[in-house]
C-alpha cells in the first residue's frame, strides 16, 4: 500500500493510493476549495480492459498496403512488435514525405491530450512532424473556434479577453448585476487546460451572491447556474440569444437608456446599427425566444440602471452564425457603457472552464520549442472532414481564400476526432481517403479503431512530468504513480524511435532523455524568473521536495479595458477603427451572406427540418469527464443509465412521446440515430433535451450509435463562411422509445485482434 504524491489532470490534482502496482482510489488535494469527482476516473480506466496493450496494425493495411479505403474502422488488428511498428511505419512516413511532399502529412491532431508542460502529445507530436520535414497545420480551437478569429475585428484578441478579462474580484465586488448568456455551469469549471489546482468558481459566485449581485441565467437549462445562487432563470430557445439581445437594443436606444457618451467616444457604426434594429422590438423577440416581451423590457432596463457585467459562454458560437450572436453581445454592453469600469462590461468563457476571470503566473510556465514547420497551408480545425474529401477545392476563411490540400498521412497523438467532430458518418468516409491514419493514444477510442497504426502510449500517471495550468499560483511536479501498462509507451519515445529511423532524432530530442528535458524547461523558467528579481528552488530542490511550488501571479484584480476607458487615443483597441465595432466595413467587405457588416440574427438553417425532428438537442460538456477522456472510469460510467449515455428530458415531452424515466430510447436526426438512456428533468425547458458529449463512439453497421455520441446527429456545416468553426452545440431531434433487444457496448474493450500466422 502506497500513497503517491500530488498529480494534476486538466479536471483536478489529487494523489493516489496504490496496491500492488494499481491505483486503488484517489484523494483530492487538500488545498482545492471545490474537488470535482471527475479524478476518481482514473482508478479504473489506468488497467482497464479499453487499455491499448501494444503496437497495432490494421490486418487490411498490412495485407494490402497503404491508400484509400472504407475498411477503417470494421477491419481486424494484427499485433506487432515495436521495433516492427516504428520500422513499418518510418517507412511509410518517408514514403509520403519523398513521393508527395510534407503538405500531404496532416499534423494538426486537435485535442486535449493529458496534463504535464512535457508529455503533451499534440506538442511533441508537432516537434516531430517539424524535425521530420513538416506538416499541414490547423488553426483555431472547437472550443471558441469562431469567436477566436472574428472578436478582434470587433473588439479585443484572443488573448485578450482571455488573459486580459475583468477578474471575478472586481465582479464580485463592484457588479450590480450579472447576467450570464449560456449559464455558468460549476461542471465547466472543473476544468482547466493544463491542469486544474484550485477551482474556486463558487466561492466567487458565493461572494457575489453574499454582495448582493443580481444573477440572471439566460439559457434552456435551469441549472447552468448551480441552484444556491438564487439567479433568475430566464429560459431560452436554443439559438435565439441573438434576437433577444437586438431587442435588448432596440429597447435600449428607444427609451433613450444607452450610454450616449460611451457610444460617440469608444464606438463606430452607431447610426448603421441602430437603423438595423429599429424593428428587432421585444414583441419580435418574443416569439422566437419564447421570452414575454415585458421581460425582455425589463431586463434592458435593468441594464441599463444597474452596474452590468454581460458574460456569454462559449458555447454560444459553437453554433451556426455564432460570430454575429457573439458581435450581438458585444453592441449591447457597449451601449450599456460599463466597459472599462470596476466590475462592469463584457466577458466571454467565465466558467467556460476554470481560466477566464483569473490572473495569470508572472512570466508563464514552463514550456518546449514545436520547432518550426515550413509548410505553410493550413486549415481552420473543424474542417478536417471537408479537407479529407475535397482535395484542391478552394474555400473562404477570414477574409482570405485558402485551397485544400491533398493529404496522404494522417497522424493523430493525444486527440479524438470520433468524439469531437460533427457528423460522425462523415467523418468515417473522410477517414477512408488517406493512404495512412496513424493513432497514439492510451485507450481504443473510436479514433484508434478507424487508424492503420496504433500506438500504446502512457497515462500521465505513468511518467514523470511537471504541470498546472496558467492560472494557477501553483506548479506541480508528477512523479510517476505506477509502470506503464503492458507495453505502452510515452508519445515521446514513440516519436524517438520514429525519429532514429528518420534521421532526425537530433533535431527532435536534443539528445535528451524525458527527465533531461524537465531539468532542461524547469531550469530555463526558473531563470526567468530568478532574471527579475523572484528567487526559486534548484531542479533537483523542486524535484525531490515532491511538493507545489508557489509560482507568484500578476493582476490579482483586473478591469479589462480599463486603460483604453481612460485614454482612447493612447490605448486604442487593435480594431480597424481603434474603437469598438457596432458595425464594419471590413467585415461587410468580405461579402458573406452569412456573416454580414452589421450584425443580425438569423434562424438556424437545421429549423427547416423541424416539422419532423422538433426537439433542439444540447450538445454540451459533460459534468463526468473530460470530453471522451476515460469514459471507462467510475464516476463516468456510473452516470450511464443501461450502459447507454444519459439524455436529460423534460417528463412533459417524454409523457407525448409515451417514454418513461431510464428508459432506452432512439434519437434520430437527419444525419442518424443513437441509443440514450432518459433521464427526467424540468430543469430543462420544454422542446429541448440534452446530451452531453464524450461517450465514445460505437457505430452499429450503418454507423448509428448504439452508445449515446451525439457527434452521430450532428452537423458539419462551418459557423459561417467567416470563421468555418463548429456548430456541434445543438441539433435538431425526434426520440422514440427503444423497445428492441439492447445490443451490448463493444467499444468498451479492444476490437477484434487477428491472430498472426
Ligand atoms: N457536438 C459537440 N461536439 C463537440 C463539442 C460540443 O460542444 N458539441 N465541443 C468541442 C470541444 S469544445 C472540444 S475542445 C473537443 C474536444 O475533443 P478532444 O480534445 O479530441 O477530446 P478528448 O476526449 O479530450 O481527446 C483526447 C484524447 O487524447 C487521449 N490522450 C490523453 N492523454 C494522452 C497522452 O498522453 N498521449 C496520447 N497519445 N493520447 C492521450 C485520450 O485518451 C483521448 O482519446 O470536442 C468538441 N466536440
Ligand atoms: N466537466 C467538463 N467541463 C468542461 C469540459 C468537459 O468536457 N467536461 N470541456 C471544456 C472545454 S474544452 C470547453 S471548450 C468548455 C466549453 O464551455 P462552454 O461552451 O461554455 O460549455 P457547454 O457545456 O458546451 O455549454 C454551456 C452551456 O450553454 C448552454 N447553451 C447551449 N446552447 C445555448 C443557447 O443557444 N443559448 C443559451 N443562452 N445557452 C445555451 C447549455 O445549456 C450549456 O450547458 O468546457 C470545458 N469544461
Ligand atoms: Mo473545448
Amino acid at each position: 500500500m502506497g500513497k503517491s504524491g500530488l498529480h494534476i489532470s486538466h479536471w483536478g490534482t489529487f494523489a493516489a493510493n496504490t496496491e500492488g502496482g494499481r491505483i486503488t482510489s484517489v484523494t483530492p488535494y487538500a488545498g482545492d476549495p471545490d474537488p470535482h469527482r471527475i479524478i476518481e476516473n482514473v482508478v479504473d480506466a489506468q488497467q482497464h480492459p479499453a487499455r491499448i496493450d501494444r503496437p497495432y496494425v490494421r490486418r487490411g493495411w498490412l495485407e494490402d498496403g497503404p491508400g484509400r479505403t472504407d475498411k477503417r474502422g470494421r477491419d481486424e488488428f494484427v499485433p506487432l512488435e515495436w521495433n516492427e511498428a516504428l520500422d513499418l511505419l518510418a517507412g511509410e512516413l518517408s514514403r509520403v514525405y519523398r513521393n508527395f511532399g510534407a503538405e500531404a502529412v496532416y499534423g494538426g491532431s486537435y485535442g486535449w491530450s493529458s496534463a504535464g508542460r512535457f508529455h503533451h502529445a499534440q506538442s511533441q507530436l508537432k516537434r516531430f512532424l517539424a524535425a521530420a520535414g513538416g506538416y499541414t497545420q490547423s488553426v483555431n480551437n472547437y472550443s471558441f473556434g469562431a469567436s477566436g478569429p472574428f472578436l478582434p475585428h470587433v473588439i479585443a484578441t484572443e488573448s485578450q479577453w482571455e488573459t486580459e478579462a475583468t477578474t471575478w474580484k472586481s465582479i464580485s465586488e463592484n457588479a450590480e448585476l450579472v447576467i450570464a448568456i449560456g449559464g455558468l455551469p460549476r461542471k465547466n469549471s472543473a476544468i482547466a487546460n493544463g491542469g486544474a489546482i484550485s477551482h474556486d468558481l463558487l466561492p466567487w459566485l458565493h461572494a457575489c451572491r453574499d454582495n448582493g449581485i443580481e444573477l440572471v441565467n439566460v439559457s434552456p437549462l435551469r441549472d447552468d447556474v448551480s441552484a444556491e445562487l438564487g439567479a433568475t432563470w430566464m429560459s431560452i430557445r436554443p439559438a435565439t440569444d441573438g434576437a433577444l439581445l437586438q431587442a435588448i437594443a432596440h429597447t435600449l436606444i428607444e427609451e433613450g437608456l444607452y450610454n450616449k457618451e460611451f457610444v460617440a467616444n469608444y464606438c463606430v457604426g452607431y447610426d448603421l446599427f441602430a437603423e438595423s434594429v429599429h424593428d428587432k422590438t421585444p414583441e419580435w423577440a418574443a416569439e422566437i425566444c419564447g421570452i414575454e416581451a415585458g421581460a425582455i423590457r425589463d431586463l434592458a432596463r435593468l441594464m441599463a440602471e444597474k452596474r452590468t457585467f454581460l458574460t456569454m459562454s462559449w458555447s454560444m458560437q459553437r453554433q451556426q452564425y455564432g460570430e454575429q450572436t457573439m458581435w450581438l453581445g458585444v453592441c449591447v454592453a457597449a451601449l450599456i457603457g460599463d466597459i472599462g469600469l470596476p466590475g462592469g462590461g463584457f466577458g466571454h468563457g467565465y466558467a467556460s472552464t476554470n481560466r477566464v476571470g483569473h490572473s495569470e503566473m508572472l512570466f508563464g510556465l514552463p514550456t518546449f520549442s514545436k520547432g518550426h514547420n515550413p509548410v505553410r497551408t493550413y486549415i481552420p480545425v473543424s474542417r478536417i472532414a471537408d479537407m479529407l474529401l475535397q482535395p484542391g477545392e478552394t474555400y473562404t476563411y477570414d477574409g482570405k481564400t485558402l485551397t485544400y490540400p491533398d493529404i496522404k498521412v494522417v497522424y493523430w497523438a493525444g486527440g479524438n476526432p470520433f468524439h469531437h467532430s460533427p457528423d460522425l458518418k462523415k467523418l468515417r468516409e473522410a477517414f477512408g481517403r488517406p493512404d495512412t491514419v496513424v493513432v497514439h493514444d492510451s485507450m481504443w477510442t473510436s479514433t484508434a479503431r478507424h487508424a492503420d497504426f496504433v500506438m500504446p502510449a502512457t497515462l500521465s500517471v505513468e511518467r514523470d512530468d511537471l504541470g498546472a495550468a496558467i492560472t494557477e499560483d501553483a506548479l506541480i511536479p508528477m512523479h510517476k504513480i505506477v509502470e506503464p501498462f503492458a507495453q505502452a509507451h510515452d508519445d515521446y519515445d514513440i516519436l524517438r524511435g520514429l525519429a532514429s529511423r528518420l534521421g532526425c532524432d537530433d533535431e527532435f530530442s536534443s539528445g535528451r532523455t524525458s527527465i533531461e528535458w524537465l531539468e532542461e524547461m524547469y531550469t530555463k523558467w526558473e531563470g526567468k524568473y530568478a532574471a527579475r528579481g523572484h528567487q526559486l528552488p534548484s531542479w533537483q530542490e523542486f524535484w525531490d521536495k515532491n511538493e507545489p511550488l508557489d509560482v507568484p501571479k500578476r493582476d490579482k484584480d483586473r478591469i479589462m479595458h480599463t486603460e483604453f476607458r481612460a485614454d482612447p487615443q493612447a490605448h486604442p483597441l487593435r480594431t480597424p477603427s481603434s474603437k469598438i465595432h457596432l458595425q464594419s466595413d471590413e467585415i461587410e467587405s468580405f461579402g458573406y451572406d452569412d456573416c454580414p457588416g452589421t450584425p443580425t440574427w438569423f434562424a438556424p438553417t437545421e429549423w427547416a427540418v423541424r416539422d419532423d425532428f422538433p426537439l433542439t438537442m444540447i450538445a454540451n460538456q459533460p459534468k463526468t469527464r473530460l470530453h471522451s477522456q476515460l469514459d471507462v472510469g467510475g464516476y463516468s460510467a456510473e452516470s450511464k443509465i443501461k450502459g447507454r449515455e444519459p439524455m436529460r428530458m423534460h417528463p412533459a415531452d417524454a409523457a407525448e412521446r409515451g417514454i418513461a424515466d431510464g428508459d432506452v430510447v432512439k434519437v434520430r436526426s437527419v444525419r442518424g440515430s443513437l441509443l440514450a438512456g432518459v433521464a427526467f428533468s424540468d430543469d430543462l425547458m420544454r422542446g429541448v433535451v440534452q446530451l452531453s458529449t464524450g461517450a465514445w463512439y460505437d457505430p452499429d453497421e450503418d454507423g448509428n450509435c448504439i452508445h449515446g455520441n451525439p457527434n452521430v446527429l450532428a452537423t458539419d456545416i462551418p459557423v459561417s463562411k467567416f470563421s468555418r468553426s463548429n456548430v456541434g452545440q445543438h441539433v435538431q431531434v425526434e426520440v422514440e422509445k427503444f423497445d428492441g433487444e439492447l445490443p451490448p457496448i463493444t467499444v468498451w474493450g479492444p476490437p477484434k485482434i487477428a491472430i498472426r500466422s
